[in-house]
Order: C-alpha cells, then sequence, then structure tokens
C-alpha cells in the first residue's frame, strides 16, 4: 500500500465563493469510508488554514508561505505529494515550494490542465480573484501586490510550461502568456486527451528534472464535474482525463499532483466529489 503525502488547504480566498475550503475534508471522509482491503492508496493528511484575521493578501501571503514549506521539503526529500486545494491560488505555495526545494530551478516543467489562463494580475483582472492569477506570479510577471503572495524568487521558465484544456480568457492574460511565449492547447483542439497529456509530459521530460501537474477541476466538462467555482461548456470528458492519468500513473519525473477548485454547492449527487477522488486513485493508485 502506498503511502501518499497529502496537504489540505482549507481556503477559498482567492475566489468568488465561500465553499471550495472544504475539498479536503469531505476527500478525507471519502477516502475514510472506502474499506481498508479495497484501498489502493493511502493518503497521510496534513493540514493548512487562513488565519482569521487581517487583510485578505496578507492571509494569503502567509497560506503561501505555509504550502511552500511543505512542497519544499517534499521536493528535498524527491516524496511524490498531492495537494487538495482550496481554491487555484494555492498553486502559488505548491509550486513556488517546489521551486524552492529544487537545486535547479530552471529545470522545473509545470502542466496546467485548465478552462482558463490564470495569468491575470491586479492591472489587468476584472474581478480582482487571486485565483485567476497564479500563472503571472509563477512565470515572474506579476505586478508588485501579486508578488508579494508569491513565497519564492524562482520562477518556471515559460518554455517549460504547458496549458492544456483552456477555453475561457481575457486578452490582457492572453497576451501575457503569449508575449513568454507559453505553450497553449485549447479545449478545441483536443481530440482525445491521453495523446496530448502523455506528449507535454514527454516534452518536459527533455529538458525538465522534475514536473508537477496542477488540475483546476473546471477543466473537466461541467456534465462531468458540477462542483466547481467557474464551470465552463465544453470541458474535457472525465473518462478522458481518468484515461490519461492512469497512462502517466507515477511517472518517475511527476513529483506532484494539485487538485483545485470542488465547490460543494455546485455539486450534484457528489458527482465532481467521486471524480476528485478517482482522478488521484488514476495516478496515484497502485495498478494492478
Ligand atoms: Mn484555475
Amino acid at each position: 500500500m502506498t503511502l501518499l503525502p497529502t496537504l489540505g488547504v482549507a481556503s477559498c480566498l482567492g475566489g468568488p465563493m465561500r465553499t471550495c475550503g472544504h475539498a479536503a475534508d469531505m476527500l478525507y471522509d471519502e477516502f475514510a469510508r472506502q474499506a481498508a482491503e479495497r484501498q489502493c492508496l493511502q493518503l497521510q493528511w496534513h493540514r493548512v488554514y487562513p488565519d482569521h484575521h487581517g487583510l485578505k493578501e496578507e492571509k494569503l501571503a502567509k497560506l503561501n508561505q505555509s504550502i511552500s514549506r511543505f512542497t519544499r521539503y517534499w521536493t528535498e526529500q524527491n516524496q511524490a505529494f498531492l495537494v487538495i486545494g482550496g481554491d487555484h491560488s494555492c498553486a502559488l505555495g505548491t509550486w513556488g515550494g517546489v521551486l524552492n526545494g529544487l537545486q535547479q530551478p530552471g529545470k522545473f516543467g509545470l502542466i496546467w490542465l485548465d478552462a482558463h489562463m490564470d495569468a491575470h494580475t491586479f492591472a489587468t483582472s476584472p474581478s480582482g480573484n487571486i485565483h485567476g492569477m497564479p500563472l503571472a506570479a509563477l512565470l515572474g510577471r506579476a505586478d508588485k501586490k501579486l508578488a508579494a503572495m508569491y513565497p519564492s524568487s524562482d520562477f518556471i521558465k515559460p518554455e517549460n510550461l504547458i496549458l492544456i484544456g483552456v477555453r475561457s480568457y481575457e486578452p490582457q492574460e492572453y497576451a501575457l502568456l503569449k508575449q513568454a511565449a507559453v505553450n497553449i492547447i485549447f479545449a478545441e483542439q483536443i481530440d482525445r486527451l491521453a495523446p496530448v497529456l502523455m506528449k507535454a509530459v514527454d516534452k518536459l521530460s527533455l529538458s525538465c528534472q522534475v514536473i508537477g501537474i496542477s488540475i483546476d477541476l473546471d477543466v473537466i466538462d461541467p456534465a462531468d464535474a458540477p462542483g466547481v467555482e467557474t464551470p465552463v461548456q465544453d470541458g474535457i470528458k472525465a473518462i478522458e482525463l481518468l484515461e490519461a492519468l492512469s497512462l502517466i500513473n507515477r511517472h518517475p519525473k511527476i513529483l506532484g499532483l494539485e487538485i483545485s477548485e470542488f465547490n460543494p454547492e455546485n455539486d450534484s449527487e457528489n458527482k465532481t466529489l467521486h471524480l476528485m477522488k478517482a482522478i488521484i486513485e488514476a495516478f496515484y493508485g497502485e495498478t494492478l
């Protein structure tokens, strides 16, 4: 049985809604309900919570510092891990911490599965929601206010970042990513996800020592994953995502998986909750 270090981020400070901080608790219960003999992996849970007091920006800065200490440690130990958001602003902490833990941060690659581009800054974001900004900071293109929430002085090289499944974005964030020459694969360009994801992993494997995968659940079609903060039509089918992840099951270069934006208020019959568990098992479960 695999024991997988897991960090639950009980926060929804970066998004518009109030319940996505419950993902870790609900997932914990979901795994606990399963009979021990049927479990193919065991999550070893840690939690981080935001402070009750202070400005939102200060709370997020502290929270991302805390997240980054966990992922830095696991990176230094070369220990595969799982992070459960929270809204997607947790990516600032997760991948900032990984960069902090690497001797050669220039050799880190990230695959970002998301309906959105998440590359706004405070200057361009129509909503001001920080879950729409993590990639700007991770690329070193944040404004001062956003940079203050990012816990690292290392950044992802644009050529080591691949976005997959995008279908909703504003021109300013597209301009930022285009200027940096980041590789974007739009949802409409994807016929089947498995070969696309495998190609992305193969490409990054050539230039990177360590790869991370960040999944925003809204990359999946709302018919299969209604329980997200900001659903967008015409997404990837859940079955395609599970197939793709099982094909790269425990890939030796993939150090961490992050899953974000689960919103139980929008879920129906726990569809999205069950899917979150299936995603973890597809990638980290022992293949029989
Ligand atoms: Mn996102």
